[in-house]
């Protein structure tokens, strides 16, 4: 999907001109894939725009840093600040959010130690991810050829840019084989998320999503529509799963911030009921959440 230009891209604490955000080719993060960065999204509410759960992506991008031993340069409290001070100054009601943390030029070789640590962040308007009409008609997905990366290979618990290879892999094949999204085994087999959303299936009145240490990312947006679905009275368990658990699903659907709640209707050609009535009731409760009309959630909106 095209990016759209703001204005200004924070830089190492300067707000620099969208186009003027450069970096030299031989930054050693483009080269061996070690940076770490996260997915937020702002949304307009009564009192402005507001970033959902902001605090918890920053939390999230720094666990993910630790993971790599990549020491970011600034605090948690200032990354937030930063965040709504870039929001804020692109005069945005509702975007998304690009922070990444990247080690810079001078050092070349494998060794991160002495490297750099640069932080930048952008946002610009982003639509629906995977379609306008992913949560009414659903998206068709199809089982990876891929497997997810190994907790001992590459750690799927931290977002970093190297681990999305194993996510671009997935999704091209998925694409070029006309599906609309790409759903990854473990590989034990076991089901873990698909390339850039976590997976929920709903079976039996009980709503089941696989656990981190099937390979999934700790999500944001599932935490809140597992938050949500309880609130609503449904159970919610994190549990493996296999791959047949997906093809008999009641109803199934998968989150992240870029792609919200999008509903699935079918996985390798086997239909599933789509839009479910858990699935419309949930992404119904958090497209008021993100937008601060919730009051039992509202503590999730930061205000810029
Ligand atoms: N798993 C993966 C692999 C993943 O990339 C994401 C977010 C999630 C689960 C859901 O996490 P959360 O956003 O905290 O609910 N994917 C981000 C990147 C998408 C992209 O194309 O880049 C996102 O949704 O922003």
């Amino acid at each position: 999907m095209p990016i759209e230009p703001t204005e200004n891209i924070w830089m190492d604490g300067e707000l620099v001109p969208w186009a003027e955000a450069r970096i030299h080719v031989l930054t050693h993060s483009l080269h061996y894939g070690m940076g770490v960065f996260e997915g937020i999204r702002a949304y307009e509410t009564e009192r402005g725009p507001a970033v959902f759960r902001l605090t918890d992506h920053i939390e999230r991008l720094f666990a993910s840093a630790r993971i790599l031993m990549m020491e970011i340069p600034y605090t948690v409290e200032e990354l937030v600040a930063a965040v709504k001070e870039t929001v804020r100054v692109n005069g945005l009601a509702s975007c998304y959010i690009r922070p990444i943390a990247f080690y810079g030029y001078g050092e070349m070789g494998l060794n991160t130690l002495p490297c750099e640590v640069h932080v930048a962040i952008a946002c610009w308007p982003w639509g629906a991810y995977l379609g306008d009409d992913a949560l009414t008609r659903g998206v068709r997905m199809k089982i990876s050829s891929w497997s997810r990366h190994d907790h001992n290979t590459m750690p799927p618990a931290a977002k970093t840019t190297g681990n999305y290879v194993n996510s671009s892999l997935a999704k091209v094949e998925a694409l070029k084989a006309g599906y609309d999204e790409a759903i990854m085994l473990n590989a034990a087999g076991f089901v873990s998320e698909c390339t850039g959303e976590n997976i929920f299936v709903a079976r039996r009145d009980v709503l089941l999503t696989p656990p981190m240490a099937a390979g999934a990312l700790e999500g944001i947006t599932a935490h809140s529509v597992t938050t949500i679905a309880r609130d609503l009275g449904l159970e919610v368990r994190s549990e493996f799963l296999a791959r047949s658990d997906l093809y008999t699903a009641e109803e199934m659907f998968v989150c992240g911030t870029a792609a919200e709640v999008s509903a699935v209707n079918s996985v390798d050609d086997r239909p599933i009921p789509c839009p479910g009535p858990k699935t419309l009731a949930i992404a119904d409760e958090f497209t008021r959440a993100v937008r601060g009309r919730v009051d039992a959630y509202k503590d999730w909106c930061e205000h810029v």
